[in-house]
């Protein structure tokens, strides 16, 4: 029997290299479409890098020459879309190549799919940023209020990805994520940036944490467990798209103080409010109801808050121990 095939656009990123994982161990043949760039970026994949199942090719989603040529070749079972400028604050700084890879990149990549290769089953990211000001909680059926040249970027993917399973009939989604994160989370978002500097500080590597709006609230999930639900949504029936989340929602405050707490420290000792990190206009709430996905599909989350944590502290306590040794020897 022949491999199934996907190519994983941000293969490179928290989530594409949990879905190279997941699909590799599913037997899948992946490939993964990544940018150059003048340092290594394949430090999450680099665990997988030998595999003879994957294959990484250079293209960019602002090159729609090197998109489409790549879809035509390759013709992929499934194609999971997760490249983005994905950080919202600096969405604001530079807002037209946001939108460039983050709402254009996505069109270019349907575009390739309708001509080229209509068959490939295809998923992009779209994410609850799109909510915004919308009042909690927020479901496959909330008026999106986006609040942020990022989440406009994604309102555009979004209506794209329904147009074109609507008008050519291809089979495309969207999955409607909440705010995941796990040990592979890129440092600059909130969550990873309070456990590194829980290492950091207990390991005395670091001495202050410099942060924006603690009030803010999230529904924080597992990037593993979020992956999952992107390839069940790819192998069920029908095309659809789906929020993915857990149901819970917790302040940036409550993030930071339990991150802390399980060290022993008292965070207000080495927090500094810096209005550097706050945004032009905040989204103030996000809580997902997941009903849907847990009624059609199945799905549900299993890591808790807590569990997440604890995880990502045990993870960075242990990465700054071995950079403190490197440091002091
Ligand atoms: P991430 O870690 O920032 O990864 C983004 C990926 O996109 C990286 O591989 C990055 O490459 C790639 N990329 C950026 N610009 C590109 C370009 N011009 N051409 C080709 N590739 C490019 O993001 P993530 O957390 O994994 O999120 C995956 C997707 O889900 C994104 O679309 C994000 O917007 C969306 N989303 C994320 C969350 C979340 O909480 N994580 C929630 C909702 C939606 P480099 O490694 O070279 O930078
Ligand atoms: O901010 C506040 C900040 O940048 C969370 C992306 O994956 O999830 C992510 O976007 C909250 C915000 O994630 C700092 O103001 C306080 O209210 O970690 P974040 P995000 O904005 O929720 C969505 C679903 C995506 O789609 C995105 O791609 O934390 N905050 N102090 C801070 N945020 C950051 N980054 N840094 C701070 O120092």
């Amino acid at each position: 029997m022949t491999n199934k095939t996907a190519l994983i656009t941000g293969i490179t990123g928290q989530d594409g290299s949990y879905l190279a994982d997941q699909l590799l161990s599913k037997n899948y043949k992946v490939y993964g479409l990544i940018r150059r760039t003048s340092s290594f970026n394949t430090n999450r994949i680099d665990h997988i890098y030998n595999n003879p199942n994957l294959s990484l090719i250079y293209g960019d989603a602002t090159d729609s020459s090197s998109i489409s040529s790549i879809i035509a070749d390759l013709q992929p079972d499934y194609l999971y879309n997760t490249m983005a400028q994905s950080h919202v604050r600096v969405s604001f700084d530079i807002p037209e190549y946001t939108c460039d890879v983050g709402a254009l990149g996505v069109l270019r990549v349907l575009e390739a799919i309708r001509k080229r290769s209509p068959k490939t089953r295809f998923l992009t990211c779209s994410s609850s940023e799109m909510f915004g000001a919308a009042l909690p909680p927020q479901n496959e059926q909330t008026r999106f209020q986006p609040r942020s040249p990022y989440a406009c970027a994604k309102v555009f993917g979004y209506y794209q990805t329904i147009n074109y399973r609507e008008a050519y009939n291809l089979f495309a989604c969207n999955s409607i994520c909440f705010n995941h994160t796990g040990i592979r989370r890129a440092e600059t978002f909130v969550s990873r940036k309070i456990t590194r500097a829980v290492g950091k500080i207990f390991h005395g590597l670091q001495n202050k944490l410099e942060l924006g709006n603690l009030d803010a609230k999230r529904d924080w999930g597992s990037a593993f467990d979020y992956t999952k639900a992107m390839i069940m949504i790819m192998e069920s029936e029908h095309p659809d798209d789906f929020v993915i989340g857990t149901g819970e929602t917790h302040s940036v405050k409550e993030f930071l103080e339990k991150a802390f707490n399980l060290v022993g420290l008292d965070p207000y000792k080495y927090v500094k409010i810096n209005p550097r990190f706050y945004r032009p206009t905040e989204v103030d709430c996000l809580l997902a109801d997941p009903t849907k996905i847990k009624t059609m599909l199945g799905w549900e989350h299993k890591t808790t808050f807590d569990e997440l944590i604890k995880e990502m502290v045990e993870h960075d306590l242990e990465l700054a121990r071995k950079e403190a040794i490197l440091i002091n020897s």
